[in-house]
């Protein structure tokens, strides 16, 4: 008779969590999930701040509609509130920027004319989309969204703002600030590092974003209970996978295995297939010491370039709100910036103004008086260098700034996110960066062995968001992505072991 197989899934977070759920669910093999932190959920972490909660990690769901895998299993759960479930919010189409009613501040200290900013939003939302039109297209005519956008801009100075000078300032200060908005959504230090031909490959779902009134980590944790008792061991960081080998149980002759893992710890696992879902940016950092024998070159390459940035939080909270009640969101302009010139590369002075603005925690009864803003690229990682008390008195100083009244209480307290400088993620999502495609998404997620025939398949499986040629950075990617691999291993089951009946 056969033994039953082994498998073992590298990280906790939705894609590793996925597959477990997927596997375990058909009873055909044992499943160990192993997890160098000490809770899982990845990159999804909520903790908890003010008096309510805060997201470290995806915050939306995006794109909650039926399509949406979390979105189904966090309605199945009972996770989300009353207005995800209505049939109109899963309808909405808005191309991933919902409408939020939203204030604008510029660098002046004042708040600059809604009209004149949606004017400049508006345009850069047109040329957004029609970058998302050169998928297929043989010769894009610059290779990255940033060089095409600001193209696309130039060709427009004349007219800009109706052709008077100031107008057209505050135009391009508008469009500066819009560029560092789609840093933060794609996960990169800057437009120009984001490949143009296959921008148009990601698709957002239908629905309007939502959050969850729990914590996004509700999800995870639901996922984990369900799973059989012992499944998942926590604190078991991996330091290799060694593969194509031949390895025995101590005092058990009867079974070899293609594949060992080894943790940190010193523990050990031998399994006939093994789940990787840790982070492309654990993957750029250790890729060569941690698989043996090393990844074919093809997986290499592919692992190098794609896109892998940094986007975090830092949540404010305040004694007293300074905006008003129906204000959602509260943007930010540098007013003598232009996307048309060199950005600063002195991060020490100017890191802040990549800070793209807040959104404000809905309801206050709940959160309290807090925003959450958003900083991407090399300034985050610089921020991530501070201390909370410099992080702190620099944005007291930049809210000054803004709101023009230098007496604005400084926030009660401050929480932000370090993505970067997490050893096991080293970033925060993966993009399509100049220079590759979305083929390398699909080579990093080719299981290994390569030959289809190779008598021990399987050895190696690839999961994890940046393994979703459509859906990658999101946490929907992931989990399919999970499934996916689960799927592949579950179908192998299910053919007769032929092979391993002989031996
Ligand atoms: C989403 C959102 N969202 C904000 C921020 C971040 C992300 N995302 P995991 O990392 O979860 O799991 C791997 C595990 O492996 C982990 O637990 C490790 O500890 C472990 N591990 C590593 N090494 C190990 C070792 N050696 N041994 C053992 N274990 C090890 N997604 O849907 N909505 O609002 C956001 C956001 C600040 C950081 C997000 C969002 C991304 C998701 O969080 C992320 O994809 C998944 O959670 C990853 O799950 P996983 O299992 O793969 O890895 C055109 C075009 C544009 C394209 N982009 C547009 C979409 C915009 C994306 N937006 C995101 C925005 C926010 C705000």
């Amino acid at each position: 008779g056969h033994s039953v197989r082994r498998v073992v899934v590298v990280g906790a977070g939705l894609a590793g969590l996925g597959a477990v759920q997927r596997l375990c669910g058909t009873g055909s093999g044992s499943v160990r999930l192993l997890e160098a932190a000490a809770r899982a959920g990845g990159r999804v972490c909520t903790r908890p701040f003010a008096s309510g909660l805060a997201e470290m990690g995806a915050h939306w769901i995006h794109g909650p509609s039926p399509g949406n895998p979390v979105f189904c299993l966090a309605t199945h759960y009972g996770l989300l509130g009353p207005e995800a479930a209505r049939e109109e919010n899963q309808q909405a189409e808005v191309g991933g920027h919902p409408p939020l009613p939203s204030i604008t501040y510029g660098s002046s200290g004042r708040v600059l004319s809604p009209q004149a900013v949606s004017e400049a939003r508006d345009l850069f939302d047109t040329l957004l989309a029609s970058a998302r039109d050169f998928l297929g297209v043989e010769e894009p005519p610059v290779p990255s969204v940033g060089e095409y956008v600001r193209a696309e801009i130039t060709r427009r100075v004349p007219a800009l703002g109706g052709g008077k000078e100031d107008a057209r300032r505050l135009q391009l200060a508008v469009l500066a600030a819009c560029l560092k908005l789609e840093c933060c959504i794609s996960g990169t230090h800057s437009m120009d590092l984001v490949a143009l031909q296959p921008f148009g490959e990601y698709i957002s779902l239908p629905g309007l974003d939502c959050t969850f009134p729990g914590g996004y980590s509700s999800l995870p944790e639901r996922i984990l209970s369900a799973l059989p008792e012992g499944t998942v061991l926590l604190n078991k960081g991996v330091r290799t996978i060694q593969w194509q080998g031949s390895f025995r149980e101590e005092g058990d002759n009867a079974r070899d295995f293609p594949v060992r893992v080894e943790c940190e710890d010193g523990d050990a696992f031998l399994a006939d297939h093994v789940i990787v879902t840790v982070p492309l940016g654990f993957l750029k950092e250790h890729h060569q010491d941690f698989f043996q024998p090393p990844l074919p070159e093809r997986k290499v390459e592919a692992i190098r370039r794609l896109g892998f940035g940094t986007n975090n939080k830092i949540f404010l909270e305040f004694e007293q709100p300074f905006w008003e009640p129906q204000q959602q969101l509260i943007t930010v302009v540098w007013e003598d910036e232009s996307p048309l010139e060199k950005p600063s590369t002195d991060l020490e002075a100017n890191w802040f103004k990549k800070l793209i603005g807040f959104v404000v925690l809905q309801p206050p009864e709940q959160y309290g008086h807090v925003l959450c803003g958003f900083i991407a690229g090399k300034e985050s990682e610089y921020m991530e260098t501070l201390s909370d008390s410099e992080v702190l008195s620099t944005m007291t100083h930049v809210l000054r700034t803004l709101t023009g009244n230098l007496l604005l209480p400084a926030p009660r307290s401050m929480l932000r996110s370090r993505w970067h400088s997490a050893p096991y993620t080293r970033g925060s999502y993966s993009y399509v960066a100049v220079g590759s495609s979305g083929d390398d998404i699909d080579i990093l997620a080719q299981p290994l062995p390569e030959d289809p025939k190779d008598p021990r398949p399987l050895q190696l499986l690839f999961a994890g968001e940046a393994t979703h040629r459509t859906f990658y950075s999101t946490t929907h990617g992931a989990l399919l992505s999970g499934w996916r691999e689960a799927e592949r291993l579950n179908q192998l089951f299910e053919t007769p072991l032929s092979s391993e009946v002989q031996k």
